[in-house]
């Protein structure tokens, strides 16, 4: 009974990784949003990521069941030409955050199964190093957005004095 089998294996997988705290236990994403562009341009997708563990943690992609292929990548300017690049991972430092931003890395989204319009929420499922994933809320903006916007959704909350302990 080959069906039986993989249930077994992967609860099996999931018990064992209970006994530590997985990299994704470990990552706050905050900020979360996509740049909505017109047409069937790919959309960028971008987060801020907080690691509050004692080693670092690495994003490698993500999945979502709105777009058929996520990729990670990153912006670069040479010689005044801006170029993007795929990357197989990029690092959270133990104690530190990263930055998904325009210019910079992010998620690029492609192929949506239906359009995505500003307003919209999207979850993607941020992939790390050891196999575990984050569902994640992204709210997607206009074309000329350049953050999340939401700076001052919540004016008297202050996120990074935060305390935001397991
Ligand atoms: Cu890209």
């Amino acid at each position: 009974m080959k069906s039986a089998a993989l249930p077994l294996l992967l609860a099996g997988l999931l018990l064992a990784g209970g006994a530590h705290a997985n990299d994704a236990a470990h990552i706050r994403a905050s900020h979360a949003w996509i740049r909505v562009l017109p047409g069937a341009l790919p959309a960028g997708a971008y987060v801020t990521l907080e690691n509050d563990g004692n080693q670092p943690v690495a994003l490698r992609g993500a999945s979502s069941s709105v777009y058929a292929e996520v990729m990670l990548h990153r912006s670069s300017r040479e010689g005044g030409v801006s170029r993007m690049a795929m990357v197989d991972a990029l690092n959270v430092p133990a104690h530190g955050k990263a930055e998904l931003a325009p210019a910079g890395y992010h998620l690029m989204l492609m192929r949506p199964h239906a359009p995505v319009k500003p307003g919209d929420t999207v979850t993607l499922t941020l992939q790390f190093g050891d196999g575990s994933t984050l569902a994640t809320d992204f709210v997607a903006r206009p074309a000329n957005a350049m953050d999340a916007g939401d700076d001052h959704a919540t004016p008297a909350m202050d996120h990074d004095a935060m305390p935001h302990g397991h």
